[in-house]
């Protein structure tokens, strides 16, 4: 009833990471309008603020936590985050079943062009910019000019582009974390293995696979990372990738306040790739005769010279091996060579966009916080965090900067409890 509605409307919780938000809601029509205006805006604006792109960003937030569908713009009254512009789309859908505004924006050229280009492993919207800038329509454009900045995630997304934009399914992301997770155990027993990003939200699909590692004894994690990516290599899951050392400071999160100008980027050590998902992985064998496998311990790719090279040498010969050839020789003609040649080849796999992330147990639970997701939950907590708490958060953890120190948490729950935040389910992090 409308003054249910009303109620509702007055008791709704300001912060989206104070609310319940499911993958299915009410809303749908109403949400993807309101986040095309959002793409559009953030595209537009990348290289100025977000301000608009985040004010259709709580907007949809918002819509996405009512506990009932609106069919009347009145029903929204009361609630903060929903502006008149947007009040003026959601209007349009319900009384024509569409916006023209998000219909314009949707035919326009320069739009289409943008979501192709940022769909681009390595291309973020100014890069896209400049592809259009140059009269670019189209990825064969991009082919044709061979990567010149020679940024080797270009050069294989432009590659492994289709590969690249099939969705990644839920099975196969399981049977990969799987064997990260053998693996992983077999160089540092007790490993903690955990499929983070939009699956551990609930998604059937994702644009990759998110996975988070750590050890029960903090610092245990150290050097990891180069063994596992030398095992996946050995068992020819690894196409194309690039490690990134732990950078992070104390010191430096102490300084000041800014949320990271880096937006969502931490300081993990990670390994950002592409991995190479055999098609066996998103069909998975149901015969009663591959059951019992399943269980069995499976030997480990991991041998004694792989761990005697486990050191700093390893480091040198990694790129070697993982990435292209043309690092050495500088010329962009050969970046590009190598991953086509190996695009255009026969092949019974697929290539699959794959974070890898380390993080000592003492940071644990706010990575898996951070790297769970949503992206708009992150942001959304991080500024309640620094208005109503005056503590920073990320994913490293909740940090007092005045006492300079950091609420240490043994648990998810712990991280919601000192954040003063009723604790919310990842299947309920999706708005
Ligand atoms: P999708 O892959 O299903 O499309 O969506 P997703 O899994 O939610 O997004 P994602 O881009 O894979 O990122 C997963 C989460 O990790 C996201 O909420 C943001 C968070 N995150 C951090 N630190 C970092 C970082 O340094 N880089 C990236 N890309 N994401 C980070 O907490
Ligand atoms: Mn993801
Ligand atoms: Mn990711």
């Amino acid at each position: 009833s409308p003054a249910e509605e009303n109620e509702c409307n007055r008791n709704f919780p300001e912060w989206a990471c104070q609310r319940k938000a499911k993958l299915e809601h009410l809303n749908k029509k109403l949400t993807s309008a309101v986040e095309v205006l959002q793409e559009f805006a953030e595209l537009r604006d990348s290289n100025q603020d977000y301000s608009r792109a985040l004010a259709f960003r709580r907007a949809s937030s918002v819509l996405k936590s009512l506990p009932f569908q609106v069919q009347n713009v009145e029903q929204l009254k009361g609630l903060k985050d929903i502006g008149e512009h947007v009040k003026t789309v959601i209007s349009d859908v319900l009384d024509h079943g569409s916006s023209s505004e998000v219909e314009e924006i949707l035919k326009s050229e320069w739009f289409k062009k943008m979501k192709l280009f940022t769909s681009v492993f390595g291309i973020g919207p100014s890069t896209a910019k400049a592809w259009i800038e140059r009269g670019w329509e189209n990825l064969d454009d991009a082919q044709k000019d061979g990567c010149p900045s020679g940024d080797w995630r270009i050069a294989w997304g432009l590659a492994f582009f289709e590969d690249l934009n099939v969705p990644v399914g839920r099975i196969e992301a399981i049977a990969f974390s799987q064997i990260v997770q053998e693996e992983a155990e077999c160089i540092l027993p007790g490993v903690i293995t955990t499929l983070v990003g939009g699956f551990r939200r609930g998604k059937s699909q994702g644009h990759d696979v998110d996975i988070l590692l750590s050890h029960p004894t903090d610092g245990a994690e150290m050097g990891l990372l180069p063994k596992l990516i030398a095992a996946l290599g050995k068992r020819g899951l690894v196409l194309i990738g690039h490690k990134e050392k732990n950078s992070f400071r104390s010191d430096i999160l102490y300084q000041d306040f800014k949320l990271s100008a880096r937006g969502q980027l931490d300081h993990f050590e990670k390994w950002l790739g592409i991995c190479k998902f055999p098609k066996s992985f998103s069909t998975p064998k149901i015969s009663k005769k591959s059951k019992p496998e399943i269980n069995q311990p499976t030997p480990c790719t991991t041998d004694t010279d792989l761990k005697a090279t486990a050191d700093s040498s390893l480091d040198e010969s990694m790129n070697e091996l993982y990435e292209p050839k043309a690092k050495k020789t500088k010329g962009s003609e050969a970046i590009e060579l190598e991953p086509n040649r190996i695009s255009a080849a026969p092949r019974d796999w697929l290539a699959r966009r794959v974070d890898l992330i380390i993080a000592p147990k003492s940071q644990y639970y706010y990575a898996l916080v951070g790297w769970t997701g949503s992206k708009h939950f992150n942001r959304d907590a991080r500024l309640y965090a620094q208005k109503k708490l005056g503590l920073k958060l990320t994913s490293h953890g909740l940090f007092n900067l005045e006492k300079r120190e950091p609420l240490t948490a043994q648990s998810e729950e712990e991280v919601f409890s000192h954040l003063k935040l009723p604790y919310i389910d990842p299947a309920d992090r999706n708005c």
